[in-house]
């Protein structure tokens, strides 16, 4: 029990730190695991259309992944 409560304090303290850049689940409201065009809202940096690169109307996980790995081009 001690590891848990160390992870969710640390998980509360970081989210002060990730406010800017939201997880995946926090976006997922409704926990379907995509990412809707109105949950995507939620992180302002992730364009939508460019972050689902399968088209299929949803963010997965892995997309937005990609979506908030800034590249170095
Ligand atoms: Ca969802
Ligand atoms: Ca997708």
């Amino acid at each position: 029990m001690k590891i848990l409560s160390a992870i969710v304090i640390g998980a509360m303290t970081g989210s002060v730190a990730w406010a800017q850049m939201p997880t995946f689940e926090g976006l997922d409201v409704d926990s379907d695991g995509l990412l809707s065009t109105l949950e995507a809202k939620g992180a302002p940096e992730v364009d939508f259309y460019d972050a689902d690169a399968n088209k299929d109307g949803g963010i997965d996980v892995e997309e937005y992944k990609i979506a908030t790995t800034p590249s170095d081009e």
